[in-house]
């Protein structure tokens, strides 16, 4: 691979891709809304396209011609999809087809498009089971995790039907530096720089605890994403996850390690959600047998960076002399 593109470049898990693809000598190509707020360091070039303009993909397309394309761009949030249904079909379907259409439409050689899918669409698992594999049946819990679903199912029915060389991800949860406070752990993280920058204390708002999620690190699921497009098998779905599960209590814990505030925890009604999946922890088996990949952060550093990335910003946001511009900067 020597030319990519990577959608949703200014997201979270877009700058640590493209820094991984630039540690492998790729050129990388950030694919953008018009208007985002775009990264400061000009270390790669800067597309803005609205990707459900189909023709001006197609023409981007044809004039870049990358090998491979990275679709990360979605409204990512499971929690707002709830607020916001109708959007997250339109912006994770609608981006998805103009991308495949657009493929579909180009002369020889055709990108492959790793469609990056989501745990969510498995839903509910019971507590008893065991890890879920890609054979799982799903039970889409939210608006996001249909989406998701559906997106999985046009890639492979473009596959299937015009073959396009499509590779779909159901990833775990994963977190780091950069993450929005949208979620979990950002949020705890945030509210702890927070806390210890105010008075050194106070009460942190958590949503379910009780929850078993699979994490992995942000810099591993970059290597993971990278490897699959060389190593993957067109047509198929790979879990990206660790095999691992860890309640969002004990990520709390790691993180309440890390700082001297006094924290007290109080359940916020708010961040309930209207439907949570109980238990979500994957079978890693196909990806490892595929890219021999395994997880090489421990989470007790992966949630250290974090809170560091939060007391950087919250210092920045709280010094007159330098406005927040956190999001725009390479991580
Ligand atoms: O909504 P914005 O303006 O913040 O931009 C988001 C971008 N995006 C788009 N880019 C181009 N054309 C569009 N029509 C469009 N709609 C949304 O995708 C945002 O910069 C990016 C997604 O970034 P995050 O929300 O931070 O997602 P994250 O955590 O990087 O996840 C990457 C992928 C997503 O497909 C997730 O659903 C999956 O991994 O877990």
């Amino acid at each position: 691979m020597k030319r990519a593109w990577v959608t949703g470049s200014h997201g979270f898990v877009g700058p640590w891709l493209i820094r991984e693809l630039q540690d492998r000598g790729v050129q990388a190509w950030g694919i953008d809304r018009p208007g985002a707020p775009l990264l400061s360091d000009p270390v790669f070039e800067q597309l803005e396209l609205d990707l459900v303009d189909e023709e001006a993909v197609r023409r981007a397309l044809e004039s870049t011609r990358p090998e491979v394309i990275f679709h990360l761009a979605a409204q990512s949030s499971a929690g707002l999809s709830f607020e916001q249904p109708w959007e997250t079909l339109q912006v994770n379907l609608h981006t998805t087809v103009s991308l495949l259409e657009a493929m579909r439409r180009m002369k020889e050689p055709r990108p492959v498009l790793l469609a990056i899918g989501s745990s969510e669409e498995y839903g509910p698992v019971e507590r008893d089971e065991p890890p879920v594999d890609e054979d799982h049946r799903l039970r889409p819990a939210s608006p996001y995790a249909v989406s998701k679903a559906a997106q999985t199912l046009l890639g492979l029915q473009y596959h299937k039907a015009y073959g396009l060389r499509v590779i779909c991800t159901r990833s775990f949860m994963h977190t780091g530096p950069g993450q929005s406070e949208r979620f979990v752990f950002s949020s705890f993280a945030r509210q702890i720089a927070e806390l210890e920058r105010q008075n050194g204390g106070g009460i942190l708002r958590v949503g379910n605890l009780a929850a078993v999620r699979d994490v992995s690190d942000v810099r591993d699921v970059a290597r993971a994403y990278c490897e699959l497009v060389e190593k993957g098998e067109p047509g198929e779905i790979y879990n990206v996850c660790s095999g691992r599960g860890f309640t969002i209590e004990e990520g709390l814990k790691v993180l309440r390690s890390l700082s001297k505030a006094e924290i007290q925890v109080e359940v916020d009604p708010a961040r309930l959600r209207p439907l949570d999946v109980p238990v979500l922890v994957g079978n890693p088996s196909r990806l490892r047998e595929r890219l021999g990949w395994v997880p090489s952060t421990a989470i007790e550093k992966t949630l250290g960076d974090l809170l560091e990335f939060w007391r950087g910003r919250i210092r920045a946001e709280s010094s007159p002399a330098k406005p927040a511009d956190a999001k725009r900067r390479f991580p």
